[in-house]
């Protein structure tokens, strides 16, 4: 296992539904922690640079579109594996294969709008974490209740 730091950003209409907490509650049960947390609306040039290996995918725009229509919830979460267990809890991209018991599964009806983003590699990560957040917003502190999850 290793200790990494990975984004995670709530899509536009979680706010709005008022899901925010349950899909926090869900990332700290699995032992992730909060490094770093906002609320912001992402400037349209921002939101195809964070999707830009999509930017020759016919669903491209109407991608840019969606995340830009309101605002997220961005944030720094770490841990031991936080990449593959951050992903794990959102569930598969396609809606038709994420299961109950996944955030995409549970809360989301549709691909486009499938609610929660996770970095997809530790390059992706440290990419889309300086894409939304300069160093000085993200938090190293030490969790002394560390030893009753890891
Ligand atoms: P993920 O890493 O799970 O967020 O998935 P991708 O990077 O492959 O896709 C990014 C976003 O593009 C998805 F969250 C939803 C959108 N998408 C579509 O709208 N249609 C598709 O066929 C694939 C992805």
């Amino acid at each position: 296992m290793a200790y990494e730091k990975t984004y995670v950003m709530l899509k536009p209409g979680v706010l709005q539904r008022r899901l925010t907490g349950v899909i926090l509650q869900r990332l700290e049960q699995k032992g992730l922690t909060l490094a770093a947390l906002k609320t912001m609306i992402i400037p349209r040039e921002v939101a195809e640079e964070h999707y830009a290996e999509h930017s020759q995918r016919p669903f491209f725009q109407d991608l840019v579109n969606y995340t830009i229509s309101g605002p997220v919830v961005a944030m720094v979460v770490c841990g031991e594996d936080a990449i593959a267990r951050a992903r794990a809890l959102a569930g598969p991209t396609r809606i038709e294969e994420a299961p109950p018991g996944t955030i995409r599964g549970d809360f989301a009806a549709v691909t486009r709008k499938n609610v929660i983003h996770t970095s997809d590699c530790p390059e992706s990560a440290r990419r889309e974490i300086a894409l939304f957040f300069s160093p000085g917003e993200i938090l190293e502190y030490e969790d002394p209740n560390a030893d009753w999850i890891c």
